[in-house]
């Protein structure tokens, strides 16, 4: 009898065991091929479809730039970095990742989205409300700009327009020379809100958007908001193999001319032109 109930204790230990490897196991799985993401944050049933991807080719990129915004233009990156002290504007070799030149911005402002508006970048900041405008070519500062929110993403194209991100759900359409908001759009999938949307991309027609602390892009209907597909990048550099100080996917930037997909992260060391499928 007691050896019978011995044997029951231990099988039951034994489930539970095994139960709690089994949880600890998917737990594993499931952060390495998600970017640890909430399940809340990705319609996980229904929703819009999931594609994966290719590289075709990769690129140093300087493991201390914390990537907050990146720009193709003219055969060479923008980019702008954060991190208070740390936080830069500038113009990168695309091939080699040498910094070909560099504005800091003052140690007190957190730099974040950028974006290339005719003969002018724009660059937010983090939690001042405020966006700096520069001279494209010298980097000169020609004036800022106030807005209420929190400055995340930012990306133009002359035909979608001036479209910013503030880490939630919403984006913000603005005047290109006033800055002033014209409209807003809510972004959902399957009627659920992304929120955390961060570096911006105007990619064929579509907003291209980074979600913070995921290895996801969502690929946005600038119309209405919703979400046509995911880029699942989580393959791209995997969870399990990035040591700090790397941090998460941040960062797209699109050659229309070439229809090149460039995408990389914060402190990351290289930069991978992408291809989905
Ligand atoms: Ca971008």
């Amino acid at each position: 009898m007691l050896a019978a109930m011995n044997r029951q204790v231990i099988a039951r230990t034994l489930v539970g065991t095994v139960a709690s490897f089994g949880i600890v196991f998917l737990g594993i799985v499931w952060g390495a091929g998600s970017g640890a993401a909430p399940a809340a944050r990705f319609p996980q049933q229904a929703g819009a479809p999931i594609q994966s991807f290719t590289v075709v080719q990769s690129f140093p990129h300087d493991p201390s730039a914390f990537t907050q915004g990146l720009v193709y233009a003219d055969g060479e990156f923008l980019e702008s970095t954060g991190l208070n002290g740390q936080s830069s504007l500038r113009r990168v070799e695309i091939a080699t990742g040498k910094v070909l030149q560099r504005r800091a911005v003052d140690s007190q402002y957190f730099a974040e989205g950028l974006a290339l508006v005719g003969d002018v970048l724009v660059q937010l900041t983090w939690q001042h409300n405020i966006g700096f405008v520069y001279d494209r070519k010298t980097f000169a500062p020609k004036g800022t700009f106030k807005y209420p929110t929190e400055g995340w993403g930012i990306t133009y194209d002359a035909k979608g327009g001036l479209v910013m991100s503030d880490g939630s759900a919403q984006l913000f359409f603005l005047n290109p020379e006033t800055y002033a908001v014209t409209k807003t759009i809510n972004v959902s999938d399957a009627g659920r809100p992304i929120r955390d949307l961060n570096e911006l991309e105007w990619i064929e027609g579509e907003i291209w958007a980074n979600v913070w602390q995921t290895d996801r892009i969502a690929r946005i209907n600038p119309a209405t908001g919703n979400v046509n597909a995911w880029v699942d990048l989580s393959l791209l550099w995997p969870l399990s193999r990035r040591m700090p100080p790397a941090d998460v996917l941040n960062g797209i930037a699109y050659d229309p001319s070439t229809k090149r997909i460039f995408v990389t992260g914060k402190q990351w060391p290289r930069v991978y032109e992408i291809r989905t499928k």
